[in-house]
Order: structure tokens, then sequence, then C-alpha cells
């Protein structure tokens, strides 16, 4: 089977990380996308598949299409697009929140998604091919407290999904979300920013998901027969049931 060429966004740390570890050991091509050079640099070391590194921020406008325009000729034809890249920035009220977390949250995980879909999306409607993967949030599908402006990118993430999987219809290209809840990696301490024993109070009370959990539900979107789309995929903890209630151990 011909190997797919798969940009990962966000790919050195979680869910990203993993999402390419995984496409890796199955021998596709990657182009790993991110703000930290070393780490793409280690994984590339790391990995025996083609690798391609691209190194930008996704709320930088023009760094992203530099970045997705400087793709050697054998490296753009991209099969498969992954938008990993996003955070969560503060758990506030609105009244109290920090409004740089708010520019961070809406400019990453809403603009910087749609530059960097926008900047791919050309070659897939020429080839009329192709599928786009966002990673959304169960906090895109319900409101939590003081999930405010996450929430609202998340959301904000869902409707471009769905808007995008109508605009691209008539192209054969599959438009994608999953949905995850609590999932253990280093997003609570982004959140919390690197309050150690607020993020860990997150996650070491349940049974959360892991990275390499979403990563196998993307790779069965992305292996999913060409006339199949998995149009929405929530993954949850069997200890999460919703965005609020959590069976926490203790
Ligand atoms: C991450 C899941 O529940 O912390 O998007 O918002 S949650």
């Amino acid at each position: 089977m011909k190997k797919k060429t798969i940009l990962i966004t966000g790919a050195s740390s979680g869910i990203g990380k993993a999402t390419a570890e995984l496409f890796a050991q199955k021998g596709e091509r990657l182009i790993l996308c991110g703000r930290r050079q070393e780490r793409l640099t280690e994984l590339k070391k790391e990995f025996k598949c083609e690798t391609h590194l691209l190194n930008f921020d996704v709320r930088d406008r023009k760094a992203v299409f530099d970045a997705i325009n400087s793709l050697p000729q054998d490296w753009k034809q991209i099969d498969v697009l992954i938008n990993n890249a996003g955070n969560a920035h503060g758990l506030d009220t609105v009244e109290t929140a920090n409004l740089d977390d708010w520019d961070a949250m809406i400019d990453g995980n809403v603009k910087g998604l749609m530059y960097v879909t926008k900047a791919v999306l050309p070659q897939m409607i020429e080839l009329k091919r192709g599928q786009i993967i966002n990673l959304g949030s169960i906090a895109g599908l319900e409101v939590y407290p003081k999930g405010n402006v996450y929430c609202a990118s998340k959301f904000a993430v869902d409707a471009f999904t769905q808007g995008l999987r109508i605009d691209l219809n008539p192209y054969g290209v599959r438009v994608c979300a999953v949905h995850p809840g609590l999932v253990e990696t280093e997003f609570s301490m982004v959140r919390f920013k690197g309050d150690e024993q607020r993020s860990e109070s997150v996650y070491n009370s349940l049974d959360a998901l892991q990275a390499e959990d979403v990563a196998n539900a993307i790779a069965y979107m992305v292996e999913a027969p060409p006339h199949v789309t998995v149009a929405d995929l929530t993954l949850l903890p069997t200890d999460q049931a919703n965005a609020t209630v959590i069976n926490r151990k203790k």
C-alpha cells in the first residue's frame, strides 16, 4: 500500500507526539510541525520513517503559509492533516480571567487551526482527496464551570469542522473531529502555568485517557475505508461520564 503523507501540528508533545509515534511505527511519511525545534529533531532522529520538520507557531499567520509553501515538491501532497496544536490557558471565571490567556486560546486553537487548514487545502481540492482531522474536546460539546473561553474555542473547532465538511463535500475530502475527555498530558501543566500539584490532581484520582488512546482513535479514522468518514469520535475515560461528572477515587 502506498505510504500516506501525514502532517501533524503540535507534534512535539502529548497527543501530537503519540500520534506521530504511532504513524512512524506504521511506516507512514510524516511532516512534524511544532514550536520546539529540538523536540522535533529528537523525534526525527528516533523515527525510522521518512520525516520532514516544519518549525512554526500556528498563531503566526505568515509563518503558517511560509512553512507550508516551503515544503519540497515530494512533500507537498498531504494525504492527512491532523490539526492537533492547541492549549488551555487558565481556568477562571470570565470576571477574573486574563485577556492574554483568551488571546492565546482563540489565536491558537481557533485561528491557528483555520490558517493551517487554509494553507494545506488547495492541493487536497485539486487532487479531490485527502483527510482533515481536527482535535476538538469534550469541552467543545459541553461547557463546564470556568471553561468559558477554552470551551468557546473548542465549540468553534466543532463548528468549523462541520462547515468544512459541507464545503469540501464536492471534493471527496474526509473531514473529521475527535473529542477527547481527560487525557493525561502536559495539558494541565500549561493550563495551570506549571503548577505541578494542581495539574497532577486533575489526573491522579481517575484512570485518565493516555495520549496513545487518542492516537489509536485517530489511526482508526485514518484507516477507515476511503468511502467512510468517521465524522465525530468522542473518547472518554471510563471514569468520566461527561464534561463534569467524573468518578474520582479520592
Ligand atoms: C481537554 C479536556 O475536560 O479538560 O480538552 O477540557 S477538558
